[in-house]
């Protein structure tokens, strides 16, 4: 197989790939908010925004606090941050499933614009955090003054609603909470949810008219996930009921993010002047559940708990490395990750031979074609990098970078990547794409 393109050798081609992804960044602005693609997700999506303000404070930090300040204002009274943001500006069908699906205003505490019902990782207060450093000053402080609140709010609502488990770990109620939708790690848990692929017929999918069918979850996936939302939806998105509902999983990655979140948020508390104490805690609590919950030493890995059936799932995917970025994961973790990570399974190397993949490649169900269960994604990547230079392993880090920065001088900025060519796969000018790679771009090695 060949290897990830290696055309990044001179400072002309770098200086090219800073202006393809600015020029990426501002082609999916829109008014106060950037897509993460003008064709396949031409609203506002929570995760993306995070990601895209890391990278717009590389070029334009004004944006980036906009980016965050247009998505916080879409909070929930209940400080749930929503995943996807409507834009009332487009029409109807403009993706699916649209607002008409989700019925926000019917519920208790949503805001004034239409939202989903559900959450993604919350990488919002790291992403505020790095910002700030990436553009620091008194702009810059202000906006941290005016999110600070929000971002604790949103920690909040996670602690309070939906630790299911009552194990200091947050449930999420679909997979596309999780961001990695269609990932095996979901499969059995999806298996347990009553659906018919037919139902798809009454509906008209979007992705599938701008992304090959090939290359995105199948019909009896996205059945399910319809009747995951009705499910919550028709609670009105009440967190009380959640012991029936028919999909409720702890992923590794969503904890990750939720740890790292208080780790952030007690720098940004120093940095405005309020107690960073509590949040050194709650941090520490975190990590401490995450290990005990979800580490599994047979393995060597963390995996998703499901929380109906009671057990770790089996699927060994790129989810079980993302704690690698709470910097008080304990060495024994540590260690065992940097194994799996440079295991045949992923591949990373100083000198990696191939990119990241998103699923173990050596499993029967690896395909390296469909979305997440296998194709490699910049922001999975970036992620891993930060945790490796946490951890000390700065020559992975800096291989899986320049992994990285190869796929985009390859293929441009893919939303994900072919993880044996590095072709690029889904839709083309993809948002956090462009930022991340900004970011890869500014932080040697
Ligand atoms: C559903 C926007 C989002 C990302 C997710 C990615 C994909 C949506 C979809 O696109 O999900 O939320 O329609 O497939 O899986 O991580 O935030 O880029």
């Amino acid at each position: 197989m060949t290897a990830a393109p290696a055309r990044t050798g001179g400072p002309a081609d770098l200086a090219g790939l800073r202006r393809l992804a600015a020029a990426t960044l501002d082609a999916n602005w829109e008014h106060d908010h950037t897509v993460p693609s003008r064709t396949l997700y031409p609203h506002q999506w929570s995760w993306d925004s995070a990601f895209i303000a890391i990278g717009l404070a590389h070029v334009r930090p004004e944006r980036a606090w906009q980016e965050l300040a247009s998505l916080f204002r879409a909070q929930w009274a209940d400080g749930r941050v929503p995943h996807i943001v409507f834009n009332p500006a487009l029409r109807v069908g403009a993706y699916f499933p649209g607002p008409e699906l989700w019925r926000s205003a019917d519920a208790q505490g949503s805001p004034a614009v239409h939202t989903s019902g559900l959450v993604q990782p919350p990488v919002h207060a790291l992403a505020a955090l790095l910002a700030y450093r990436r553009a620091p000053g008194q702009a810059g402080l202000a906006a941290l003054h005016r999110l600070y609140p929000a971002l604790v709010a949103q920690q909040r609502y996670l602690a309070d609603h939906r630790d299911v488990a009552g194990d200091g770990l947050i449930c999420v109620v679909h997979p596309w909470e999780s961001g990695l939708d269609n990932s095996p790690a979901w499969d059995e848990p999806m298996a347990a949810v009553p659906a018919e692929a037919a139902v798809m017929r009454a509906y008209r999918r979007h992705d599938t008219a701008h992304a090959d069918a090939a290359h995105r979850p199948t019909d009896l996936d996205y059945a399910r996930y319809l009747a995951i939302v009705a499910a919550y939806r028709d609670h009105g998105y009440a967190d009380r009921a959640l012991a029936d509902h028919p999909f409720l999983v702890e992923c590794p990655l969503f904890n990750a993010a939720f740890g790292a979140a208080e780790h952030a948020l007690a720098e940004i508390a120093a940095l405005i002047g309020a107690d960073p104490e509590p949040h050194r805690v709650r941090a520490g609590r975190i990590t401490e559940a995450l290990v005990r919950r979800l580490y599994d030493p047979v393995n060597g890995t963390f995996q998703p708990r499901d929380v109906r059936a009671g057990r770790l799932l089996g699927a060994r995917t790129v989810l079980g490395l993302t704690p690698l970025i709470l910097p008080d994961l304990p060495a024994r973790q540590v260690d065992a990750l940097v194994v799996e990570a440079r295991s045949a399974r992923f591949g990373v190397a100083a000198r990696m031979d191939r990119p990241l993949p998103s699923h173990d490649r050596t499993a029967p169900d690896f395909e390296p074609l469909r979305y997440w269960r296998g194709p490699s994604w910049l922001n999975i990547g970036w992620l891993v990098r930060r945790g490796l230079l946490a951890h000390g392993h700065p020559a992975l880090a800096s291989g899986l970078r320049r992994s990285m920065i190869g796929l985009v001088a390859g293929a441009g900025c893919h939303e994900y990547f072919h993880p044996d060519t590095g072709a690029g796969l889904g839709s083309p000018a993809f948002g956090w794409t462009a930022a991340l790679l900004l970011d890869l771009l500014a932080d040697e090695p």
